[in-house]
């Protein structure tokens, strides 16, 4: 069955979305496989966005994501990939359709709250070698 890693990022945290979000993906049919609320290192959150490393808003990124604790979880279930970066929403907060989790609670692209596996294959990275501590 196909799986996504979804992160809660820390201000969402702070702002008591938690249950709102993991609503939404329980509400719509998925199933909840793997839940932590953690800090993450410096590493892991470079690691995590290797691929923008270049982009100009990394420093900023990296600094956003090690703020606070984050939620991090598996979701499973058909096309949950696909699903999920619809049940979130747009990269920018202002172009978010309403219904969706950013256009519902964000405004700004670098505090966008949350982040999902953009590819079944980048979801098994993600959840196999970048995140095993949800599991522990
Ligand atoms: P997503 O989070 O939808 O997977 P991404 O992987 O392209 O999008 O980018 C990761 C994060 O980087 C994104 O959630 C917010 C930040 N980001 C992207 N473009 C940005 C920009 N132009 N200014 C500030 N932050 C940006
Ligand atoms: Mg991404």
């Amino acid at each position: 069955m196909e799986q996504t890693f979804i992160m809660i990022k820390p201000d969402d945290v702070q702002r008591g979305l938690v249950g709102e979000i993991i609503c939404r993906f329980e509400k719509k049919g998925f199933t909840l496989k793997g839940l932590k609320l953690q800090t993450v290192e410096r590493s892991f959150a470079e690691k995590h966005y290797e691929d923008l490393s270049k982009k100009p808003f990394f420093g900023g990124l990296v600094e956003y994501t090690i703020s606070g604790s984050v939620v991090a979880m598996i979701w499973e279930g058909k096309n949950v990939v696909a699903t999920g970066r619809k049940i979130i929403g747009a990269i920018n907060p202002a172009e978010s359709a309403p219904g969706t989790i950013r256009g519902d609670y964000a405004i700004e692209i670098g505090r966008n709250i949350i982040t999902g596996s953009d590819a079944v294959e980048s979801a098994r990275k993600e959840i196999g070698s970048l995140h095993p501590w949800i599991y522990e």
